[in-house]
């Protein structure tokens, strides 16, 4: 098995320094507040100009304004991040046989068939990156390895705009820090390192039975399995809770009739690429300054393509009377898609 990790690079405050030109080379950290006083609140994500003052995620805000005062904190856009993480995946699933949408900005591809080798991976990694960034804008990080968990260890070790492989597998295992290891908590890590045991390569000289009473069973058993390098989860395609499509119009317009036809297509896209029928439909508009709105609507049955291209229009409409920009792209999200009982599903 082949696969390869993505990651985005500091990804809500890294979409920030796109939107807005002008924070980059500046220590920025995105805030969710809470709204019960002014500056209530916690970090969701800094830059790295900001982690080097110590501003990191989960700090209370307050407090990061008193470490950083040249820090510029901006406000969490959730939506927005989501729409271009989905763009994001987009890329990403076309570069191997199944993908894995691991959280927001993380996901695992499974490469096996496309690459020969490491360095035919290592190929197929690099041009992701690059065709990321080129569609995107958005640096990330890959790594790639013999399977899941070894692919994030080695790309958390890149961090940022990194690229790391595992080729000398057993030599890699044996230096892994059990707080390395994705899914060992901080508990985990005291019981063992208390009795001397440190790496993977400690874990090997265990008994499971012994490791399983420290440390539980499930948890035992997949230490053991890394540590021997027999795990071999498979990337499991995640079902995507939302399919899009997008289409960059020919010139920026707020002229509803020149994009009608844009959007149509959008819909019969989006339509054609999933299994079953939408209950939610988002229409997104990307501004000609690349800026994101968008306007949805959720139903208690499922939608035909009929309707939902009767929806879009309507979607649309509202979009361009509550904004004055002109619109550069148009697209049109699905969710809550509930599948269709068609034959192929009963021979599954
Ligand atoms: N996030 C959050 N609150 C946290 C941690 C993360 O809201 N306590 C959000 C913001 C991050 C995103 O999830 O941008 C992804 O989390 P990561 O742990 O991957 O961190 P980053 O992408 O921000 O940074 P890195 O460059 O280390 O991957
Ligand atoms: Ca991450
Ligand atoms: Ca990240």
């Amino acid at each position: 098995m082949i696969v390869l990790f993505v990651d985005i690079d500091y990804f809500f405050a890294q979409v920030e320094e796109l939107l807005n030109p002008s924070l980059k080379g500046k220590p920025v950290a995105v805030c969710v507040y809470s709204g019960r006083t002014k500056d209530s609140g916690a970090i969701a994500t800094s830059n790295y100009l900001a982690r080097r003052l110590g501003i990191k995620a989960g700090m209370a805000i307050v407090k990061a304004k008193e470490i950083g005062k040249d820090v510029i904190f901006v406000p969490m856009r959730k939506d927005l991040y989501k729409e271009i993480s989905d763009r994001v995946m987009s890329i990403v699933s076309t570069y191997g046989d199944s993908m894995e949408i691991a959280s927001i900005d993380e996901a695992y591809v499974d490469v096996s068939r496309k690459a020969r080798n490491l360095l035919e991976a290592m190929d197929l990694a690099k041009r992701l990156k690059e065709d990321i960034l080129r569609k995107e804008g958005l640096r990330v990080t890959i790594g790639v390895g013999p399977n899941k968990v070894l692919a994030k260890i080695v790309a958390e070790r890149n961090k940022p705009d990194g690229l790391g492989v595992v080729d000398n597998v057993t030599k890699f295992i044996d230096e892994i820090e059990i707080s390395e290891v994705p899914g060992v908590g901080k508990k985990t890590e005291e019981i063992l390192k208390e009795r001397g045991i440190k790496t993977l390569r400690d874990v090997r000289e265990l008994r499971i039975e012994d490791l399983a009473k420290l440390v539980g069973r499930s948890r035992a058993s997949y230490l053991m399995s890394l540590a021997f390098n027999t795990y071999n989860e498979q990337v499991k395609p995640r079902q995507v809770s939302h399919r899009g499509r997008y289409v960059t119009l020919t010139e920026n317009t707020r002229d509803i009739n020149v994009i009608l036809p844009f959007i149509k297509r959008a819909v019969d896209e989006a339509f054609s690429k999933i299994n079953g029928l939408p209950m939610e439909i988002y229409v997104v508009a990307i501004m000609e300054d690349l800026d994101i709105v968008s306007k949805g609507k959720s139903y208690k049955f499922a939608l035909t393509r009929e309707y939902a291209n009767v929806v879009s229009i309507e979607l649309l409409k509202k979009i361009i009377e509550s904004d004055r920009r002109k619109i550069r792209r148009i697209g049109v999200r699905l969710g809550k898609i509930s599948r269709s009982s068609t034959l192929e599903d009963f021979l599954h």
